[in-house]
């Protein structure tokens, strides 16, 4: 069913590296195999493929369009035609354009208006992306402030802008990177672009900065593998201890991140080992290749270094962020880097957060040691991405005063406005980790006077694993429209005339305006998406490696092709999502098979909380490896992630009145309605409150006969998508893994038996799914019927 990527047509069989998954069949296959198409088959260019399409402008990307161009209508029967510049566009079914200046038979652009995220109206016409004119710093972001524009650090227009006419299509774009994501917006409507009414569409992303941080070791870390917290396959950037020589998997990857709107990425763990540390002396040229492979995608490499550098790398005595030696190490190191790679992104840190070091060791606060790092990359226009996962994890259990849920907001919130204006502070979604429900960190909306990016996880650590069925787009959008202003806040959103609402950057009269489809303008200013967009962003933690899937679990691919989309449009719906995923990853397939993959994933975040961990309550997973039911594994350790299940209740009081405090942290009415477990969501209660088992929740049902329903139902669920799979999985076409092996000589190396194809790789991790949740069920069921006492209301198994 979906024939390979294009784009690596020879490629050399490489020795395979090892895998952090072992309880499933090896799931990358040989490393360097063909990798499976993901959303971008073949047959997802055919509309594109059987048409008349001309090109127009210079760029290298450009080059990249004019060769998925080439390539689509090689396949599908169109014709291709490369224009000069000023030279007519008016026979062709499909124009891709840059901007010129004499653009008389083409529709005018926008007009200029205030600056917003991605809108570069001043820009010169025509502008290729290379050409780096970066302003890092110029502007600050922050709550309200709506004229910032994270996306000029790009010093590219990101923007493009769409027109159909009596079924011919324009796509112009004022610099070559918005022609790339125009292009990708064509192929993914298919058909659609080219019917319907006429219209104009302008589009830009809502944020400038949309980025994929890799927990990829270069060497193979005794506990956590090669891509620490991966559940698919070695690494796609390194391998037997060095960068890959091999770096077609790398294109092939860039290729279907620029096809969502990724445009950064962080290559290496946030957690720097030694080994690591070098990317940024040692392994600087290598690094390079990996930023060559990246850039005809419009997409800048970032790397994660470590604090201790000056003295691990250096041979200094220290690291103290306030030591001129130690800024002059960074300086020098930021030079090179850029002296290697140009267009580097910057630095991405974890410091004093789970042992890594930090400015803490000398008595210095976060600002200082961020500042020091952003002097050094602000000559380049670099970035330091310095993230805000700081608790104390060598808590004593019996100490009931202090909250892990705090530690984020108590270190980080005192500091705005210290940070340098390129420093963006990452911050996790929720107070914890990643959890399968928390509640969104109040740091997002604590520090105004401080570019702040939102860390969402792609890789599914506490979400299944990729071995469950879990889409996360769901969990993704209800965080980004996740509205400080308060609940009722989100009907505004899309009233035209709310004050939530910026107006439209359409001038009245304008041809942009009937189909403006800038999303931008519909993020309110108090939002998680708002606040982020306007100032550091969005990033995620990628669930990609060398997997023949490159997920692991294939229907993760969902995920990361969610995720791309959303940061691209955080308002996007996240059905409509997953909808256009199915589409382009299985453009042949029946109604049935359709069907199957709706019920399969349409509501499987739920369901997973449903089976796992209902109201609010995270972390009931084994230590360590964090898969499988553990109720009290982490109870008595110093991670500082407690339920606190008694015989008569459960929950953490994380209340003003007798807890914590954790619930005032967020702006009214939310620390009003968090206080009280009367307004407390049923979702959030036990995150919140300690309450007693036959606490009545606002669904009518005591919490313990919750806990009970919920995960028999969960269950339920899961069996109900085995057996929707099992439907269908023989009527599944043929998804091209013989092929894939047989084109790059492999099938008799390493026997077709080692490839699965795509139905039976499903059916398996179903069957893994269906083991896990039964397992879930079972042992949370009956760990609270033990403290409890109290039975389930309608007599099933428990034991
Ligand atoms: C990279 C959690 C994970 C760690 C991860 C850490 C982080 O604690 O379990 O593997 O380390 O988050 O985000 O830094």
């Amino acid at each position: 069913m979906n024939s390979a990527p294009r784009r690596n047509p020879d490629r050399i069989p490489g020795s395979a590296s090892s895998s952090s998954d072992g309880a499933l069949s090896r799931p990358a296959g040989p490393p360097d195999a063909e990798p499976h198409a993901a959303w971008l088959p073949e047959a997802a260019f055919a509309a594109i493929g059987r048409r008349r399409v001309a090109i127009r402008g210079d760029g290298a990307l450009v080059g990249t369009v004019a060769a998925e161009v080439a390539a689509a209508t090689a396949a599908h029967g169109g014709s291709f035609t490369r224009l000069e510049s000023g030279s007519g566009v008016s026979d062709a079914d499909l124009v891709l354009t840059l901007t010129e200046d004499d653009d008389a038979d083409l529709p005018s652009p926008p007009p200029p208006t205030t600056s917003r995220a991605g809108d570069h109206a001043n820009l010169p016409r025509g502008r290729a992306s290379t050409e780096r004119n970066d302003v890092v710093g110029a502007q600050r972001g922050g709550v309200g402030a709506q004229d910032d524009v994270v996306g000029e650090q790009d010093g590219g227009d990101e923007s493009f802008r769409v027109s159909r006419e009596d079924g011919a299509v324009v796509v112009e774009a004022a610099c070559d990177q918005g022609l790339l994501y125009g292009f990708f917006h064509v192929a993914r409507l298919g058909e659609a672009a080219f019917d319907g009414p006429d219209l104009v569409e302008r589009h830009a992303p809502a944020s400038g900065l949309r980025m994929l941080d890799h927990w990829d070791n270069v060497a193979v870390h005794a506990v956590m593998g090669q891509v620490e917290r991966g559940y698919a396959g070695g690494s796609i950037f390194f391998a037997d201890g060095k960068v890959r020589a091999d770096l077609s998997r790398v294109e092939a990857y860039a290729r279907l991140l620029a096809s969502t709107g990724i445009n950064r990425v962080a290559i290496n763990n946030v957690n720097v080992h030694a080994r690591e540390a070098r990317l940024l002396t040692d392994d600087l040229p290598h690094v390079a290749r990996i930023a060559a492979a990246f850039r005809p995608w419009g997409i800048r490499v970032h790397l994660s270094v470590s604090f201790a550098a000056p003295m691990t790398l250096g041979g200094l005595g220290t690291s103290d962020p306030l030591d001129p030696a130690v800024a002059s190490w960074w300086r020098d190191a930021a030079d090179r880097a850029w002296a290697e790679i140009p267009d580097f992104g910057g630095f991405v840190v974890k410091a004093d957060s789970e042992g890594q070091p930090g400015p803490f060791a000398y008595g210095r606060d976060h600002a200082d040691g961020a500042n020091m790092l952003a002097a050094a990359v602000a000559p380049h226009g670099g970035i330091v991405h310095w993230r805000a996962f700081v608790y104390d994890h060598r808590q004593d259990w019996r100490d009931r005063s202090t909250d892990r849920a705090r530690a984020a907001h108590d270190h980080f919130a005192p500091l705005d406005g210290r940070f340098a204006e390129n420093v963006i502070v990452q911050v996790k979604y929720g107070p914890m980790d990643f959890q399968v429900r928390e509640p969104v960190s109040p740091v997002i909306a604590a520090m105004p006077d401080t570019r702040v990016a939102l860390e969402l996880q792609v890789t599914q650590e506490y979400t299944g694993q990729q071995k469950h069925a879990v889409y996360l787009g769901r969990q993704w959008s209800e965080i980004l429209n996740f509205d400080f202003a308060g609940p009722d806040r989100d009907d505004a959103r899309h009233a035209p005339d709310s004050d939530a609402t910026p107006k439209s950057d359409a001038a009245p009269g304008s041809d942009a305006a009937p189909n403006s489809a800038d999303p931008s303008h519909a993020l309110p200013p108090t939002s998680v998406a708002g606040i982020v967009a306007r100032s550091g962003g969005i990033v995620a933690v990628s669930n990609a490696g060398d997997d023949e899937f490159w997920t692991g679990h294939p229907f993760a691919q969902a995920n990361l092709y969610a995720y791309g989309r959303l940061t691209w449009d955080p308002t996007a719906d996240p059905d409509a999502l997953l909808d256009e995923w199915v589409a382009l990853t299985f453009p042949d397939a029946a109604a049935d098979v359709v069907h199957a993959l709706h019920t399969i994933l349409d509501e499987s975040w739920e369901t997973y909380e449903r089976y796992t961990s209902p109201l609010g309550v995270g972390f009931m997973v084994r230590p360590g490896h964090h898969y499988g039911p553990d109720v009290d594994g982490y109870e008595y350790t110093p991670w500082g992630t407690y339920h606190f299940a008694d015989r008569d209740g459960i929950g953490v009081d994380r209340t003003v009145a007798t807890g914590t405090g954790y619930a005032g942290l967020y702006p009214e009415p939310w620390a009003s309605l968090y206080e009280s477990p009367a307004t407390c969501p049923d979702e959030l209660l036990l995150f919140f409150h300690h309450v007693p088992y036959t606490h009545v929740l606002h669904s009518g049902k005591t919490v313990i006969q919750h806990i009970y329903d919920t995960h028999f139902d969960g269950v339920e669920r899961v069996e109900s998508f085995v057996a929707a799979w099992d439907r269908v999985r023989g009527s599944l076409p043929d998804d091209g893994a013989a092929d894939r092996a047989d084109r790059v000589g492999l099938a008799d190396r390493v026997g077709l038996a080692d490839r699965v194809g795509l139905a039976d790789r499903v059916a398996e991790r179903l069957a893994e799914q269906l083991r896990s949740a039964t397992e879930w069920r079972d042992q949370v069921n009956t760990y609270f019927y033990r403290k409890s006492g109290v039975p389930d209301e309608r007599g099933r198994t428990i034991y």
